[in-house]
């Protein structure tokens, strides 16, 4: 298993539009063991293959405590059920390291995606798992958490992480 390397805010390449997956592969598969990999690694509940600067439409999820329970989604469609139903949670992101915000997205979702095997799959997440789907197919679209910030804010989290990157390579 291989350790990707996760870009950064204000990284452009996080910007980028993710394609649908014509066909899943074992090119596929393989990156989708090395992002979960990564995951855990980071100490992380969800990444996005555009953070790992590969532009196809695939989330790796795990909300289990145990950390056992890795969750695959291919092209996941997302349709809210209840647009005036929404709540708040405090986010993190692995592209954006040390900062959390509080972000209020719809609550009620249903989520239609392929697994690893292709296979078509529904559901309908609850609680933090339906805010985790959200936060992730955001990335697949070049959105960012800090998008949903005020300006002022968000400059200022860009201004440190550039600080810190550019530390860590001058160190
Ligand atoms: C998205 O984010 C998420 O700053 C997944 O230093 C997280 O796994 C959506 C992480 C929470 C909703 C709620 C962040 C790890 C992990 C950090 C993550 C950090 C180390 C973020
Ligand atoms: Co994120």
């Amino acid at each position: 298993m291989k350790l990707l390397k996760i870009l950064e805010f204000p990284d452009p390449r996080l910007r980028t539009k993710a394609k649908p997956v014509k066909e899943v592969t074992n090119v596929h598969r393989e990156l989708i063991d090395n992002m979960i990999h990564t995951m855990y690694e980071s100490k992380g509940i969800g990444l996005a293959a555009t953070q790992v600067d590969f532009h196809e439409r695939i989330l790796v999820i795990d909300i289990s405590e145990e950390r056992d329970d890795p969750q695959v989604f291919i092209n996941p469609e997302v349709e809210i059920l209840n647009k005036d139903e929404k709540s708040g949670y405090e986010e993190g992101c692995l592209s954006v390291p040390g900062f959390y915000e509080e972000i209020i997205r719809p609550e009620k979702i249903k989520v239609t995606y392929l697994d690893r095997d292709g296979k078509k799959q529904t559901l309908m997440p609850e609680g933090l798992l339906a805010v985790v789907i959200q936060h992730e197919m955001d990335h697949l679209e070049g959105i960012l958490m800090v998008d949903y910030i005020s300006n002022i804010k968000r400059q200022r989290i860009k201004q440190k992480l550039q600080k810190s990157a550019k530390e860590k390579l001058a160190s």
